[in-house]
């Protein structure tokens, strides 16, 4: 957890572009983005991965969820958004530390 740089952009070690913070998450703007806006939002406590999380964070994975929205309308996304989670290797998750991107504007990979 120690090594986890989105730990450390919690913690203001690394810089990132911070557009959103409560007392149980932290979004900011991705640094390779896919879209105009590319948001990330985290938990400030560690969970690795969405398959590493049980019943005790049910309230902060609810949290994260509920406040996609007004996240995503802070960025201009007025019209709707897309939400990616990675999952582990296979999901392509390359930070292991948990995250939901939200996507949204013009070039977005994805299904549609
Ligand atoms: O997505 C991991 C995402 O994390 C990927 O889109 C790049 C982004 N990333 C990596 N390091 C940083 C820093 N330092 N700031 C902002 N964004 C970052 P995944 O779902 O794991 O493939």
């Amino acid at each position: 957890m120690n090594d986890c740089i989105f730990c450390k952009i919690v913690a203001g070690e690394i810089p990132s572009n911070r557009v959103y913070e409560d007392e149980l998450i932290y979004a900011f703007t991705d640094i390779a983005p896919k879209a105009s806006v590319h948001v990330l939002v985290i938990p400030k406590q560690h969970i690795a991965r969405l398959d590493h999380a049980n019943q005790e964070h049910a309230s902060l994975l609810a949290h994260m969820m509920l406040s996609l929205p007004k996240i995503a309308e802070s960025q201009g996304l007025k019209n709707g958004f897309r939400t990616i989670i990675n999952t582990g290797p296979g999901g392509g998750q390359e930070v292991d530390h948990l995250h939901i991107h939200i996507l949204g504007g013009s070039k977005m990979p994805g299904f549609n």
